[in-house]
């Protein structure tokens, strides 16, 4: 064996495993600016083995200083009948990108694993001394990626956007991105083993090339002084030949604005406007500027809204003004294909129902969603919770696991943090109390104030109860101190007793915050009709909603609840055949798109909260 492997020694040249591992700093606003998309279908191989990136002695291929041809990444063909090349991405199937594997592939519904993808382009640059970068929406979970032969880097994490400069490897001609993509789950990651959702695996976000001057503009924020709404406040950050002090030029024509600025020797710069004239974003109004930044190469255009989101006593306030947040919980789950959405059209069709059900405010949990539904809910008004998949039982002790959970935490602060809908960072969901795990979670809520001092900050946790009587309920948890929105979840009436329980519970909240429900809920099968009291029929979710309504509006300081969850989605932790069949059933609508009776409920009841 080891004869055969040497004597297909391919050579790549030199240093190329010594590439940089890490992804470039993370540009923002890929919507507006200049790329060419990748989607489509690539070609793809099964290695649950990791055949294609480890040698016959478990060493990676992409650390060996000669790369041998047997590594995927080479994508190396016979080029003699005697040769033996035992892979041909070209003459594999193919998957779609977006997507996740489990729903177009039969076989590859239960699958958790490394499947490596290939795609190859042509690619001309507009202008010669330009930059290009491969920017990836989000794989799940562990991405490595390579250009024409050579290594890139590595990511982590299933839910956000990384890219790879490829200026300097990309040709015009027969270029191939090779990417590993491995959705094993594993005890350290974030999330770890347990979760309650499906594990898509794949690429399944927009894959494209982002073409940039040779200095360019990598990110921005515009925001609202958080004591003066009439000034509107930015940082911007350029990189590329940054060392000299460089003009910026920052525009909202509809205000009248032009404003300019220079960066100094880290291509850093800042501004403050004052404007009196500002059209306030809200649910009722939710009023996108168009700002713009230009330097002497470059404009990149963003829609942006203005608005300050803050707490006093028990209120929330939007622009100054006490809001009660209509919400319900989503998964990333397409109500057209049933598998991980990503399309505008996906989005459409959830925020659509949000809206009929009279909903100003949802939950993307438990991970950061895609960019389209966030930039959707910009233009329709719907408030945003954004979540860090820190989820269950974690390794908190974990220095790395701890690094990787920052890492997620910057990247979906750094994609959304100018959208005006996204008015709460979530940390984590029903975390189990420790010293050690609030240490963990405070330390990440300390980097999400520091990147954006701008928002609010929660963390969904859990209710318990009194030692002398199990109805009275309260958060005994030291996050509550540490948290601007005070939310738990809880399920009175489903995992605790029926729903005529809520009628006895009685909740004794200290803490002078705002509260949000940030879960509560009932299995139901669509079309499964029954008495009230029989559990998976539409009656008994409705019973539930109704109770569990009456139970919560009598704590005082409730501003806001996001019902679990808008609509069915797979997981295997459900596999009850002909009521679950993989699906956890606590939506208000059923995967194929149909209402069950208690999404009526929660609309009368926001019809009418104020
Ligand atoms: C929860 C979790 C959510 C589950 C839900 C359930 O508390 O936060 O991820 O899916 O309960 O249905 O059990």
């Amino acid at each position: 064996m080891k004869n055969i492997v040497l004597g297909l020694v391919f050579i790549l040249g030199c240093n190329t495993h010594i590439w940089s591992q890490e992804p470039d700093a993370l540009m923002i606003n890929t919507f507006n600016r200049k790329t060419t998309s990748l989607n489509g279908p690539w070609h793809y191989i099964v290695d649950p083995y990791e055949n294609g990136y480890y040698n016959y002695r478990y060493e990676p291929f992409d650390q060996q200083e000669q790369v041998s041809a047997n590594a995927y990444f080479t994508n190396t063909k016979a080029k003699r009948p005697s040769d033996l090349i035992e892979y041909n991405f070209d003459e594999s199937d193919t998957l779609q990108v977006p997507g996740d594997w489990n729903t177009q592939k039969e076989k590859l519904y239960y699958y958790e694993g490394t499947i490596w993808y290939k795609k190859s382009f042509d690619y001309t640059k507009t202008e010669d001394s330009n930059r290009v970068f491969l920017y990836v929406g989000a794989a799940n979970y562990k991405t490595e990626a390579y250009l024409n032969g050579k290594k890139l880097g590595t990511h982590l994490g299933g839910f956000t956007p990384f890219n790879f400069e490829v200026t300097h490897l990309l040709k015009e001609k027969d270029n191939f991105i090779i990417f590993k993509v491995d959705n094993k789950r594993s005890k350290e990651g974030v999330p770890t083993l347990n979760t309650d959702w499906w594990n898509y695996g794949g690429i399944t976000r927009d894959v494209k090339l982002v073409e940039t001057p040779s200095t360019y503009i990598l990110d921005y924020f515009v925001h609202l002084d958080t004591e003066d709404n009439r000034i509107i406040k930015g940082e911007i950050n350029l990189k590329g030949e940054v060392n000299s002090a460089l003009e910026v030029t920052v525009e909202i024509p509809e205000l009248g604005i032009e404003k300019k600025l220079v960066t100094d020797a880290s291509g850093q710069g800042s501004f403050e406007i004052k404007s009196r004239k500002i059209d306030y974003w809200s649910p009722e109004n939710p009023k996108l500027y168009e700002v713009s930044f230009s330097t002497n190469k470059e404009q990149l255009k963003d829609q942006i809204g203005f608005r300050t989101i803050s707490t006093q006593e028990d209120d929330i306030l939007l622009n100054g003004e006490p809001i009660l947040l209509k919400g319900i919980s989503l998964h990333e789950e397409s109500p057209i294909t049933k598998g991980r959405a990503n399309s505008r059209a996906d989005a459409e069709k959830v925020l659509g129902w949000i809206k009929e059900m009279g909903g100003n405010y949802v939950r993307l949990s438990h991970y950061p969603h895609n960019e389209h539904i966030v930039r959707l809910a910009d233009e329709l008004g719907i408030l945003v919770w954004e979540e860090n998949p820190v989820y269950w039982t974690i390794q908190w002790n974990n220095p790395n696991t701890y690094a990787n959970a920052e890492n997620q935490l910057q990247e979906m602060i750094q994609r959304d943090k100018n959208r005006a809908a996204v008015i709460i960072w979530s940390m984590a969901n029903e975390t189990p109390v420790s010293d050690v795990r609030t240490a963990f979670l405070t330390n990440l809520i300390k980097t999400a104030r520091k990147i954006d001092p701008t928002r609010l900050i929660s963390a969904a946790l859990e209710q318990s109860s009194n030692p002398n009587n199990p109805n009275i309920k309260h958060i005994d948890d030291p996050m509550a101190e540490l948290v601007d929105v005070l939310s738990f979840n809880q399920y009175i009436g489903w995992y605790g007793g029926t729903p005529d329980l809520a009628r006895i519970t009685e909740w004794e909240i200290t803490q002078n915050k705002p509260v949000i429900v940030s879960e509560f809920g009932a299995g139901a099968k669509q079309g499964l009709h029954g008495d009230k009291n029989t559990r998976w029929t539409e009656e008994y979710q409705e019973y539930l909603y109704q109770e569990t309504l009456a139970m919560l509006q009598k704590i005082d300081q409730l501003k806001g609840m996001s019902p679990w969850i808008l609509v069915d989605f797979r997981s295997p932790r459900r596999p009850l055949p002909n009521i679950q069949d993989d699906y956890n059933r606590k939506g208000l609508i059923s995967e194929e798109g149909k209402k069950k009776k208690a999404f009526w409920v929660l609309k009368d009841f926001y019809d009418t909260w104020e």
